[in-house]
């Protein structure tokens, strides 16, 4: 597949639907009042960084995203379908801009990463939303908010643990061959590598990104050759490898070009850390070697590794130089990364959350201590004695008891049965009464 690292698009999210007019007419409901639904959401335009995708070739042919508008209200107050969300893919480690090509909107550097670039109009309301005490039949509705519209420029930036940099023909495809499974084109003629290729590199039970860029020849940073958009490829990288052709002349000259181009080029990448190798060392003679090598050293300043892609001569050294500078950012990003406290989410999450706890932090040494202190409180709380508890309980039963001695032995049936023989005394006489008056 073809790689492209710059696509321009034009997006335009979803309009809103409208909301409806309408009012409810049924057999014996009179004055059925308004009933008229509210238009549905039209969907955004969301950028998403998937990581399948490796170029941005797709936007190629299809350069206009267009989410779906919203559906419009409908009686019996019936809400119009909102409209579906439109989802670009792009690889991982691509940069989105506005129009102007400067002004970056998002950066996704993570697969799964997701950015709304357009929002959705809302969805306008129905007539029965405006009923009121006063306007009981409202006869209008509100439109749906019209779709928002832009250009945004993508640039991808590939994410490479390291990048090879070097002259055309230096050997850098020959060694990105040589140390992964990546099978570039090779060719002893300048610019056989026209775009950026990728390869995974293991060394001692560790792995890393690598990627061959094209060559840069003097004047690349006003468009010579193929230019140094390329360049773009290497900001993310841990470490640069510097390769140069041991075979021709001027080493240090050869090394002072790529440097300025690199400093021409900005964005840090001057600053980056920078492994210098001496390519092809099984083609150079031997009486040249350390003349070459000591040329380069006083150019760089550093350390330079003899190798050759070809032979692997030096090859692994130069692989555990750039495992230990990748080593040491990915330490540093791991300690760089803020610690996010996240809200309990699960219902057995928030059952763990104790709301009395202290805000300040309990030191290690007192988590320590607070087993000590529950087994010694465990006697403090336990249940009181059952002597003490009957002790003050019983202060209404002798009450009862009198009440029992005053009725004496059958108390509570006696008074019951006198109550009753007494009321029928009474009924008796009362008739009694009666019949004598008869
Ligand atoms: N003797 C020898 N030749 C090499 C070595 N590495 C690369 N070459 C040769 O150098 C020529 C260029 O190699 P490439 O790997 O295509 O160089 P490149 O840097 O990728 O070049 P561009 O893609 O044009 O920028 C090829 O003919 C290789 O066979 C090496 O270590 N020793
Ligand atoms: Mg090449």
């Amino acid at each position: 597949m073809k790689f492209l690292d710059v696509a321009k698009v034009y997006a335009s999210s979803g309009a809103g639907g409208n909301g409806c007019i309408a009012f409810r007419r049924e057999k014996f409901i009179e004055y059925g009042g308004p009933y008229g639904g509210d238009g549905g959401r039209g969907g955004d335009v969301v950028a998403e960084a998937a990581e399948n995708l490796n170029t941005l070739i797709d936007f190629r042919f299809q350069q206009h995203v267009k989410a779906q508008s919203g559906e419009g209200g409908k009686g019996k107050v019936m809400t119009g379908a909102n409209g579906d969300d439109a989802v670009m893919k792009v690889p991982v480690g691509t940069q989105i801009y506005e129009e102007d090509g400067e002004s970056l909107i998002a950066d996704l550097t993570d697969a799964g990463q997701r950015v709304r670039l357009l929002k959705g109009g809302n969805g306008g309301f129905g007539n029965t939303h405006f009923k009121s005490s006063t306007n009981q039949a409202p006869d209008f509705a509100m439109p749906g908010q019209p779709a928002q519209e832009a250009i945004f420029i993508l640039k991808l930036k590939l994410i490479a643990d390291a990048g090879l940099i070097g002259m055309p023909n230096a050997g850098k495809s020959t060694f990105l061959s040589r140390v992964s499974a990546a099978r570039p084109k090779i060719a002893d003629y300048p610019f056989t590598t026209l775009e950026p290729q990728l390869g995974v590199v293991k060394i001692d039970e560790s792995d890393f990104v690598l990627a061959d860029l094209p060559g840069l020849i003097e004047g690349a940073h006003e468009g010579v050759g193929l230019g140094d958009r390329f360049l773009g490829h290497a900001e993310r990288c841990a470490t640069i490898l510097h390769l140069i052709d041991g075979t021709a002349d001027g080493v240090a000259k050869t090394y002072r070009t790529i440097r300025h181009e690199l400093e021409a080029y900005g964005e840090g990448l001057a600053g980056k850390p920078e492994i210098v190798a001496l390519n092809k060392v099984d083609a150079i003679p031997e009486k040249d070697l350390a003349k070459k090598k000591a040329a380069l050293e006083k150019a760089c300043g550093q350390k330079v590794h003899v190798i050759s892609g070809v032979s692997g001569e030096g090859v692994s050294t130069v692989l555990r130089a750039m495992m230990r500078q990748i080593n040491d950012r990915r330490v540093r990003r791991i300690a760089a990364r803020p610690v996010i406290a996240r809200a309990p989410v699960t219902r057995a999450e928030r059952q763990t959350v104790n709301f009395k706890a202290s805000v300040v932090a309990k030191s290690p040494l007192a988590e320590l201590d607070l087993d000590v202190k529950v087994k010694s409180a465990r006697p403090v709380i336990a249940p009181r004695k059952k002597k003490v508890a009957e002790a003050e309980k019983p202060v209404r039963k002798p009450l009862q008891k009198k009440k029992a001695v005053k009725g004496g032995g059958k108390a509570k049936a006696k008074p019951a049965r006198a109550k009753h023989s007494a009321k029928a005394r009474a009924n008796k006489a009362a008739l009694n009464r009666k019949r004598s008056r008869r």
